[in-house]
């Protein structure tokens, strides 16, 4: 008997998802050429797509510092790093092309406006220790969320992620050895080191997304193995980490509850004020004009690179087919 070709479509995705499933318990990777649900290919784009933009955006209140940096070495090391910052942007936007999505059309979310990326880079930049604070605290806050993310249960994400958790780590450790150096200095750099870590701390802990009760995607990005962790979980984890290392550099965290529960072997800490956290994300924090301004201005200035890359790749092959000598 011959069957009708709609039915075969629906055995055939009923094995599919049927194989999906299997991948997934078993922890194995889903490749870009296998069979997924049309939900988990669009909360991946969602997600490494504003993560893309996040590293691309978040070169800025950096790059800011690039021309005062206070020495001709610390200048090298933070021109290296926000060059970090524009290749993971790239891995991940080739991570996100994978599944479907063009470069431009991602870039075209972005600078309308339409697409998000990480609150944190809504801040500003006033001083040279938030250099330091931004190594410390967001790279710290990134390492500590992006590293579960280097087992997501889609290869390509997962392995970019393996070199980028990498490079975060120096960021991370120059951050801390800017602080640190401010610390050991005069008065007013310790003013400055701490007045820095009093305006990243409270958004550095935003970064992990709001509370999980009110998460709509962490429990299906949970359940696909993408996230590891809920984002409650990890910004316990951050500030666990963060106490000792703080201690060290002897700054204080602004926070007069934060305290350890030696029943829940986790410190007590101050609520969050969730009502930033939303002004930002609907374009009201310090910097978002600013930040969406500069990419629209750069975009528009790279395109003769652009148009200038397309028109080599043409003659390039129409002179592999032999059109022009
Ligand atoms: N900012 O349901 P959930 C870096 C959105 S890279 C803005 O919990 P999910 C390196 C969320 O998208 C930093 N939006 O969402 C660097 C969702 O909106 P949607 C970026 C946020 O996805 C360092 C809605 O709220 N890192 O720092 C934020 O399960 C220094 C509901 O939230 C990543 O992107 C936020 N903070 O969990 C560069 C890591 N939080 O899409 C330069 C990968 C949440 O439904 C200098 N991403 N939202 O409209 C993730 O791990 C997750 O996507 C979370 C959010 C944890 C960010």
């Amino acid at each position: 008997m011959m069957t009708a070709p709609a039915e075969l479509t629906l055995v055939g995705d009923e094995e599919a998802q049927q194989a999906f499933d299997e991948l997934i318990e078993r922890d194995q990777r889903i490749e870009p050429r296998d069979w997924m649900p049309d939900a988990y290919r669009k909360t991946l784009i969602r997600q490494i797509s504003q993560h893309g933009h996040s590293e691309i955006i978040g070169m800025q209140p950096e790059g800011n510092w690039i021309t005062r940096a206070p020495s001709l070495k610390r200048k090298a090391i933070l021109m290296a790093k926000v060059q970090d910052e524009a290749g993971h942007g790239l891995y991940l936007y080739s991570a996100a092309q994978t599944l479907g999505i063009s470069r431009e059309e991602m870039m075209q979310q972005l600078i309308s406006g339409k697409a998000k990326y990480s609150s944190i880079f809504n801040y500003t930049t006033p001083t040279w220790a938030d250099m330091g604070a931004i190594g410390w605290l967001v790279d710290g806050a990134a390492i500590c969320n992006q590293v579960p993310l280097c087992r997501a249960s889609y290869g390509p994400y997962g392995r970019a992620m393996v070199r980028i958790c990498k490079e975060e780590s120096f960021h991370q450790r120059q951050g801390f050895e800017i602080l640190l150096e401010l610390m050991a200095g005069t008065e007013a750099q310790r003013e400055m080191a701490q007045a820095a870590v009093n305006r990243w701390y409270w958004p550095a802990l935003m970064m992990f997304g709001p509370p999980d009760d009110e998460s709509p995607n962490s429990a299906q990005s949970m359940a696909w193995k993408i996230k590891r962790f809920s984002n409650d979980e990890l910004r316990q984890r951050f500030v666990g980490m963060l106490v000792p290392q703080a201690e060290v550099m002897g700054v204080t965290l602004p926070d007069p509850n934060l305290k350890w529960n030696e029943e829940r072997q986790a410190y007590d800490m101050s609520p969050i004020d969730w009502t930033e956290f939303h002004e930002v994300l609907a374009g009201r924090g310090p910097a978002n004009h600013e930040r969406l301004r500069r990419r629209r201005e750069a975009h528009e200035a790279g395109a003769w690179v652009r148009e200038a890359a397309a028109e080599y790749a043409r003659k390039q092959a129409e002179r592999a087919e032999g059109k022009v000598a």
